[in-house]
Formats: C-alpha cells, structure tokens, sequence
C-alpha cells in the first residue's frame, strides 16, 4: 500500500530512492568503465606493457576475457605471480571483474602485455577495446608513457615467449 508508506513527503521520497536503488540492483547488469590506461614506449622492439582500471559499478559480476588494440599484433593479460622468493608470471584468460568492485592492472601485479606493438613514442594514444562476458566491449585511450629508466620495467625477458622460463619477471619491480 503505498499510502500507508508515504506518510510525508520525506517518507515517499525515501521510498522512491530505496525502490529506485533495488530496481538498479535487481537488474543484475555490469556497469563497466575502464580508466587510467597508459601504454609504456617499449623497451625492446616486441613487447611492452599496458596497464589501466576496469570499474564495475553495476549489479552483476562480469569477467573481463581479452583485450584487443590495433596498435599491437597481440594483447595477453598476465598476471605477476611470486613463489618461493621468484617473481614470474602467468598469461590469464579470464579476469573477474566483480559488482561493485575495481581491478587494477599495474606494475607488479595485473598487467597487458601487447605483443610486436611496433614504434610507439610518449604521448602517442592507443586505443584498447576491452571484451567482457556479459557486457558489450569497451575501447579506452591509453597515453604512451616513457618511463625508462624507472623503477625496473625491464621486459626485455618476453623477446623469448616460447617458454614460461622464459618468461621470468624479475625486473618487474614492485
Ligand atoms: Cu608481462
């Protein structure tokens, strides 16, 4: 009854919020934006790295499943994994991207790693378009940053990718 709710003016509108915020959450739709991207200039002619925000701020869980540029032959999601004192890591498929939550991709933990990027110099813009399970795709500006000389971004180990050994992120950094 929605009389008997709405005692006053303050009341209803207290109860259009609280319906307006349960219709929102019983939608059950990922509401994704993706922030932050920047692209490194590669530190060797076949990789470099991207990192950026990706923000669900909607009612439902998604999963983040590739990431695609026209900037770079590949795009691999990797994440940063250490084990006994060693730094690697290890290419994900997948990255959930809960209701609610934000998943950072950055130096040290999740990151992109575009494969044979070719010539990227500072202030370049590389356009990332993100595939999601349930939402549609979203396409990001990425800045390219020169860091060189920064705190140990060295990816020169991915020159090799035909090995997971080969693939150790000890310059990595924190
Ligand atoms: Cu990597």
């Amino acid at each position: 009854m929605p009389a008997a709710i709405a005692r006053t003016a303050a009341g209803a509108a207290a109860a259009a919020l609280a319906a307006a915020l349960l219709a929102g959450c019983s939608g059950g739709a990922p509401e994704i934006t993706a922030t932050g991207a920047t692209v490194r200039v590669p530190s060797n002619p076949g990789v470099t790295a991207g990192y950026l925000t990706v923000e669900n701020t909607g009612g439902a869980d998604d999963i983040l499943t590739g990431v695609a540029t026209d900037a770079a032959e590949e795009v691999q999601m990797h994440a940063t994994v250490e084990e006994d004192g060693t730094t690697s890591m290890e290419q994900r498929y997948e990255v959930p991207i809960r209701a609610g939550e934000s998943v950072e991709f950055a130096s040290g933990g999740l990151h992109l790693m575009l494969m044979e990027p070719g010539e990227l110099e500072a202030g370049d813009t590389v356009r990332l378009t993100l595939s999601f399970a349930e939402s549609d795709d979203v396409t990001v500006e990425a800045e390219v940053e020169d860091v060189m000389g920064g705190a140990g971004e060295d990816h020169s180990e991915h020159q090799d990718m035909d090995g997971m050994e080969d693939m150790d992120h000890s310059g990595h950094g924190g």
